[in-house]
């Protein structure tokens, strides 16, 4: 991708207008692992946007092209860490949680569910989980794990977006319909979906912006405001947001 948007021609004269990065990093600190459910966690004072996917979905190089360091997530990549959520202040903004990969094809069906307790643990108690970031490969149908991950977000109802990943590992006119069946099959429209390649840098800033307006929504696990001014229900009758009823 360029750094600049293509040329516009305003009364003839061509003008390059220059990319705004929806999201500059101007600072990013590792905060630490949370090793096992209900372990350490940083002081919920930051919104929190958590990255999912299965292992080699391709999820370090996202993280490593949206924040633009070369090495931002290795350290999730640790041997030994890589079971662990990692988490990370960004721009003392918002804090990202880096979700162990899950669903390595070459470990055993009982080693394979291990991944359960801990990210579904995180995603329903965490107090400032604002939004999840799903990460899915362009080029595979989501697997069984993906299907299991899918399902729970649905349930907990919690904002997700979907970054598909590798999009360059596509020729060209393969993209659009490929992206196409993979929204029919999520149940998803199309729009609420962003091609991503951490090789070209497509869908960088897209993400960005996405992650930007995520943290801007109203928390999910508040009660929806209601019609009627608060004033005319009666005390304990709030109605409830359909996401706090599930469990
Ligand atoms: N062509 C291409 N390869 C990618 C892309 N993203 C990741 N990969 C490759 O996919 C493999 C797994 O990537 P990684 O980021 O470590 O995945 P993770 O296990 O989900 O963290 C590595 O060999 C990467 O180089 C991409 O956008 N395009
Ligand atoms: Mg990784």
């Amino acid at each position: 991708m360029s750094d600049s948007s293509p040329v516009i021609t305003d009364l003839g004269a061509p003008v390059i207008v220059p990319r705004v990065d929806p999201l500059v990093i101007k600072s990013l600190e590792y905060l630490g692992p949370m090793a096992k459910q209900g372990g350490w966690r940083p002081d919920p004072n930051l919104p929190e946007i958590a990255f999912a996917g299965r292992s080699n979905v391709g999820k370090s190089s996202l993280l490593n092209r949206l924040m633009r360091r070369k090495s931002f997530a290795r350290v999730s990549n640790t041997p030994g860490r890589t079971r662990e959520i990692h988490f990370f202040n960004v721009n003392k903004l918002f804090c990202l949680a880096d979700l162990p990969g899950y669903g390595y094809a070459k470990i055993s069906k009982a080693r394979k569910a291990e991944w359960r307790p801990l990210i579904e643990g995180y995603l329903t108690d965490s107090p400032v989980l604002r939004g999840v970031v799903q990460l899915l490969d362009v080029r595979h149908d989501p697997t069984e794990d993906d299907l299991t991950m899918l399902d729970f977000l649905a349930d907990l109802g919690v904002p997700t977006i979907f970054a598909v990943t590798k999009i360059d590992k596509l020729r060209k006119l393969e993209v659009k319909p490929r992206l196409e069946t993979l929204s029919k099959f999520l149940g998803l429209d199309i729009d609420q979906i962003v091609p991503f390649s951490a090789t070209t840098g497509l869908g960088r800033d897209e993400l960005a912006s996405a992650l930007i307006d995520l943290l801007a929504l109203p928390d999910w696990k508040l009660p929806e405001p209601s019609e009627e001014s608060p004033g005319d229900l009666p005390e304990g009758h709030a109605e409830q947001a359909p996401a706090t009823e599930a469990t």
